[in-house]
This record gives structure tokens, C-alpha cells and sequence, in this order.
């Protein structure tokens, strides 16, 4: 590929007078805006091992009572994208939320869609648009575009989540905005109990599309179980994964970030192929190593990594005694709408 001319081969009198007009000139930009074959990224490896956010996490809930916080929140900030940004990719926010016993982070609803993993602690609940969800360790509760939400904690130890917003997107889009809202009133009844199992719909509302998110909480004793069930029916399926999906549609269960779980049987190392979306992995359950580009992670219980596109990566299951489960999410739903989803073998 041959060099382009630079902008210092220009004079400086012409421009100057491009700047004056709002006007620059493409070929001097184009190759680093069209890199041959692989897209450049800012998006870095990063490990945020739990065992040194947590106590920083806590410290916070002396710091800052939740008046002066709404939300309180430690971000995991990729230092390739600028800490400031906060962000861990191009499509993806990721913060770990502190909620103590008694309190409440007030109703709101905002255009970026939100998920909640829950990481740790007992006794808090979500209430997405009247539905009140408890958090329980490794269950996924989302609260897509548009939706109130609240978070209220009658029990009595500190409960942590993971937070995984399409925030940078929509700052990116310009159309990032939030409301307040006045505190909900719950009404009976849940989507994970109304959709308990798969293949099994509630009647009333089998014509499709009738409630936009019918489940806002996939728990995580039925996501582990269908691990474990699929695992067991399929001894030499390589990758033990399954994704969130919205049962009505069949379809990713948000808009731009798709969701899953991965199971790595006892001692497995599994190689994963190059995709064009970025990820976050956080360990539910075990011990993992990571690979991704050149960087090697040893992943302990409710630590969190992500991973840039293109990049080949490898899991070790650290134990050969037992199962590790990985919660994942990834901009794979962003990047198909886009045309420009990849998975390179
Ligand atoms: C948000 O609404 C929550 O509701 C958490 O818990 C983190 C980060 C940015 C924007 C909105 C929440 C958030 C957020």
C-alpha cells in the first residue's frame, strides 16, 4: 500500500485557509481511518481482580452516603479509551454498585440500556416498571431502554452488582438522558416465574410482542442448570454456552449488547475464536485462566476482565475437579446491525 501525502506537505497558507472554511483534507487522515485488513483499537486487556475493587467498594459506602451518590458506583475504566471516558470499549460501561442495608437508589429510567449481575450479598431487590426482582448471586437482571428502575435492600450485609450499560454508545449517539421518577408501585407477578422453563410459554400472552421485555431476571440456578444439563447431553460440545435471550422473540434479550453464561468442564482449555466485538468475562464460579492478546489473567471468584475484537483468546478451567462458570457480554448485537459482525477461524 502506498504512502499518501501528509498534511506538512501542504503550504501553510492553504492551510490555513481550510481551517478558516471548516474544511480538511481526507488523504492525509485516510489510511489511519481506514487501516488495511484490522481495525485499529484503543480497547486494551484489563483485569480488576475483586479482591482489591472490593474493599474500595466499601470504603465508598463510608465515604459517600447514597444522598450525595444515587448510584454508588466504582467504574471499571479501560486506561486505553482514557479513564475518563469510562469506558471498557467502544459499546460497553462497566461499574461495580455497592447498595447497604436500608438504603434505596431513588426511581429513574434513561435511554441507555442497563444490566445488573449480581455479585454479591443477599437481600436487595430491582424493581424494573412495577416487577420486583430479587438479587441473588450470578442472576441477570435487565432494565432495557426506557424502563423505571429502583433498587431497594431490606436485608442485612452489603449487596454488590455488576452494572453493564450501553452508555458510550449512546453518549457517542448524542441521545444519552435520564428522568427522574417517583417511587414504583410493585405489582404482582414476575417474567422469570411466568417463563419458568424453556419451550414453555404462559398462554395469555403467546401472541408475541405483547410486552416488549416479558423477563427482566434470568436466575442463575437456571442458567447454571442448563449449563450442567447441556454439558452432561453433549460430552464433546467444545464451547458450554448459552445466551440470554427475550423468550417471546427468540432474540438477543437487548438492543446493542448481547448476554451470556460459559461453562468450562473440569481442566478445560478452550480456544476461542477472533470476533469483531469486544467482551467482558466475570467469573461466577471457579478458577480461570485468561488469554487474550498478550496478556495471561488468573481469574478469581467475581473478577472481571474484558477483551478487544479481533483478538484470538484462550480459558483454562484451573481446576480438574470442578466446573467454572463465566458470565459474558459482548457488543455482538451492536456489531450485527452494524454488517459488520466477524468471526475469524
Ligand atoms: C444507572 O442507572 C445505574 O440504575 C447504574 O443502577 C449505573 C451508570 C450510568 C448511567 C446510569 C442504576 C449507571 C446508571
Amino acid at each position: 500500500m502506498h504512502a499518501l501525502g501528509r498534511l506538512e506537505d501542504l503550504p501553510q497558507d492553504y492551510r490555513d485557509e481550510l481551517t478558516r472554511l471548516n474544511l480538511v483534507p481526507l488523504w492525509p487522515n485516510l489510511r489511519a481511518l481506514l487501516p488495511p485488513g484490522l481495525p485499529s483499537r484503543n480497547t486494551r486487556p484489563v483485569h480488576w481482580p475483586y479482591a482489591t475493587l472490593r474493599p474500595l467498594l466499601m470504603r465508598a459506602g463510608e465515604l459517600t452516603p447514597m444522598e450525595k451518590a444515587e448510584r454508588r458506583v466504582l467504574v471499571l475504566a479501560n486506561p486505553g479509551h482514557g479513564l475518563d471516558n469510562m469506558k471498557v470499549s467502544p459499546a460497553l460501561y462497566l461499574g461495580m454498585q455497592l447498595l447497604l442495608p436500608k438504603e434505596w437508589a431513588p426511581a429513574h429510567r434513561h435511554t441507555p440500556n442497563a444490566v445488573r449481575m449480581i455479585v454479591e450479598g443477599r437481600g436487595a431487590t430491582t424493581t424494573v416498571n412495577g416487577e420486583q426482582c430479587p438479587m441473588e448471586r450470578g442472576d441477570l437482571i435487565v432494565t432495557p431502554t426506557g424502563q423505571w428502575h429502583e433498587h431497594g435492600h431490606t436485608g442485612d450485609e452489603p449487596v454488590v452488582w455488576l452494572d453493564v450499560l450501553d452508555l458510550p454508545l449512546m453518549v457517542y449517539g448524542e441521545v444519552s438522558y435520564s428522568e427522574e421518577g417517583q417511587r414504583q408501585t410493585v405489582k404482582p407477578g414476575r417474567g422469570d416465574q411466568a417463563y419458568a422453563a424453556g419451550g414453555i410459554v404462559p398462554t395469555p400472552w403467546f401472541e408475541r410482542g405483547r410486552e416488549a421485555y416479558p423477563m427482566l431476571r434470568y436466575p442463575w440456578k437456571d442458567t447454571r442448570a442448563a449449563l450442567l444439563a447441556l454439558a452432561q447431553s453433549q460430552p464433546d460440545l467444545q464451547a458450554v454456552q448459552v445466551t440470554y435471550v427475550n423468550p417471546d422473540t427468540g432474540r438477543d434479550v437487548q438492543n446493542n449488547l448481547g448476554f451470556g453464561a460459559l461453562m468450562l468442564r473440569p481442566g478445560q482449555v478452550l480456544k476461542l475464536p477472533a470476533r469483531s466485538p469486544a467482551q467482558v468475562f466475570h467469573l461466577i464460579e471457579g478458577v480461570v485462566d485468561a488469554q487474550i492478546a498478550d496478556q495471561r489473567f488468573q481469574l478469581a471468584e467475581a473478577d472481571t476482565c474484558c477483551a478487544p475484537g479481533y483478538e484470538t483468546l484462550t480459558l483454562s478451567n484451573r481446576s480438574a475437579t470442578a466446573a467454572a462458570f463465566l458470565f459474558i457480554a459482548d457488543e455482538a448485537p451492536l456489531h450485527r446491525k452494524l454488517g459488520v459482525y466477524e468471526v475469524r477461524p
